[in-house]
């Protein structure tokens, strides 16, 4: 097999259960018809789009969204639909004891009940079978001087410490960073550096979660991709796009070169081989557009950049390095960017018995039509419901 075929065969993209569900803005969340009101539907929803592209065969799941009595036969369900359930998602950000802070909360009651959450978690994950406690936190202060910045990094290590010893064999602790917000001043895991200075000294089932939309303006994320894949301690992805803050629009939508450099990144250090331990996922919220279709489209832009950054002509890129031509090297980078791989991907589906075009092949399904008439009654479900 080619190097193009071997790395679009190793491609596996998570998708986040809250995405089939309603979102919104602090302005008004649009209701849409045909919605999941269960986390059952949300998995019907996620293996449809796996059985349309081949690429998603697992679904990441947030708790308490959602929790069920039962996750040992929320795990057969899913199995039974041809996916598997993937990444937990804790949440410390719903809950009124969690105003000033949660695993670094100056409240030691506080911080028992954030960390007795996140075991909780590891329990679900040991009846669900995944692998990964993702843990993003809304931690961080609004003034300067309004907390102490040590004090609750001091507090920090030693939450994540007290949840680590629990992470099992086959386990992962997964610690997402981001810039801001909800904190305005400043938030607790901010950076990959903070992100990584955590994992780094808790050990090596904890590692580092990337989200495209969690940097400032500028930011060259290839570079941190780099770095952390160097550092053994990139653990997955949460992608998705933006054009302003942590837009959560549809990966590949604003800035398709940026997931391209992304992705050549990803390939360079080893994150696409087979057991790379690097999980591709989504995290995103489809405000206006159609969910399944939303979440279609992003799997095939991920897959379309891996194919392209896949394509980049390694060889002669290496020569015009070495020979310190720089528009040369640049000119490769760029030629592989610009290649149209749409063809032979719509090849690779037909050759694995996958619509040639998946977006064309839900429209034809009737696959909205009947949820939307099935799905009345109930509350759909939506973010952080
Ligand atoms: C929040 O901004 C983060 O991206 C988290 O990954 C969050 O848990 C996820 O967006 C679900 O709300
Ligand atoms: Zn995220
Ligand atoms: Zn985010």
């Amino acid at each position: 097999m080619n190097r193009v075929d071997t790395l679009i065969g190793n491609l596996r993209i998570e998708l986040p259960s809250w995405a089939f569900g309603n979102s919104g803005t602090r302005f008004k969340v649009f209701g849409t018809p045909g919605t999941p009101r269960t986390v059952r539907e949300k998995i019907a929803d996620a293996a449809t789009v796996h059985r349309l592209t081949g690429l998603a065969p697992t679904v990441a799941l947030h708790i308490p969204w959602d929790e069920v009595a039962d996750y040992g036969a929320l795990r057969t369900y899913a199995e039974d639909l041809g996916v598997r359930l993937g990444t937990v998602n804790s949440n410390t950000f719903q809950d009124d004891d969690y105003k000033f802070g949660s695993l670094t909360h100056l409240d030691k009651k506080v911080r028992r009940k954030a960390i007795d959450h996140h075991l909780a978690c590891l329990e679900v994950m040991n009846e669900t079978g995944s692998s990964d406690l993702k843990i993003w936190l809304a931690d961080g202060t609004n003034y300067p001087g309004q907390g102490d910045i040590r004090g609750r990094q001091d507090r920090l290590a030693e939450s994540l410490a007290s949840i680590y010893e629990h992470i099992g064999d086959g386990q992962r602790m997964v610690l997402e960073y981001k810039f801001f917000e909800p904190a305005t001043y400043m938030t607790d895991v901010p950076d990959w550096g903070t992100a990584y200075v955590h994992v780094a000294a808790l050990g090596e089932r904890a590692v580092v979660c990337l989200d495209t939309g969690h940097h400032a303006p500028g930011t060259n994320i290839e570079f941190i991709v780099a770095q952390l894949l160097r550092l053994r301690k990139l653990g997955s992805f949460d992608f998705n796009s933006r054009f302003y803050a942590d837009d959560d629009l549809i990966v590949g939508a604003a800035d398709p070169f940026q997931l391209f450099r992304i992705m050549v990144e990803v390939i360079r250090g080893g994150g696409l081989d087979h057991d790379s331990g690097v999980a591709l996922m989504l995290d995103q919220c489809h405000n206006v557009e159609a969910k399944i279709p939303g979440q279609i489209r992003s799997v095939l832009n991920v897959q379309e950049m891996t194919a392209r950054a896949a394509s980049l002509d390694i060889e002669v890129l290496t020569a015009a390095q070495d020979a310190g031509d720089v528009l040369a090297a640049n000119g490769v980078f760029m030629d592989a960017f610009y290649t149209d791989v749409r063809p032979r991907l719509a090849q690779w589906r037909t050759e694995r018995g996958l619509p040639e075009d998946p977006m064309a092949a839900f429209a034809r399904s009737g696959y909205q039509q009947r949820i939307e008439a099935d799905r009345l009654g109930g509350t759909q479900s939506g973010w952080g419901a």
